[in-house]
């Protein structure tokens, strides 16, 4: 009779300690983790290409456009003359080199600038027609 009551209460106790192992039996909420942001390098939310048209009125249009770090211009001569599209300062064009692999454009030809890999503000122009602000036009790379 006593040792039964003995056993009853060292059953309670190996209980208590099982409940108490778990850790509360999960009412306690795990922490919520916190979902990966998909990261993309350098892109700071702008497009990585643009396009910039020389149109039939011989202007440049946009004559701005914004492309994240490592974008690339496309420039498309729809004018009926051909244009030499080139970096600033004319005539070294030594600011963004990569424009100059735009260059010479015959009516209908398009190319692309190389990699804008730099965080800056590339200045272009013809170059056959420096004077031409309709021909002139920025490159913002952010
Ligand atoms: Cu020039």
């Amino acid at each position: 009779m006593r040792q039964s009551v003995w056993m009853a209460v060292a059953a309670a106790v190996v209980a208590a300690a099982t409940v108490a192992a778990c850790g509360g039996g999960g009412s306690t909420p795990t922490t919520p983790t916190t979902p990966t942001t998909p990261t993309t390098p350098g892109t700071g939310g702008n497009p990585s290409t643009a396009t910039i048209t020389i149109g039939a009125n011989g202007t440049v249009s946009p004559s701005s456009v914004t492309v994240a770090p490592g974008g690339r211009v496309t420039f498309i001569n729809n004018h009926t003359l051909a244009h030499d599209m080139s970096s600033d300062p004319h005539p070294e064009h030594t600011q963004c080199p990569e424009i100059n692999q735009v260059g010479f454009l015959t009516p209908g030809q398009q190319r692309t600038t190389g990699n804008l890999n730099t965080v800056r503000t590339c200045g272009f122009h013809d170059h056959n027609l420096p004077e031409n602000t309709g021909l002139q036009g920025r490159i913002v790379i952010q």
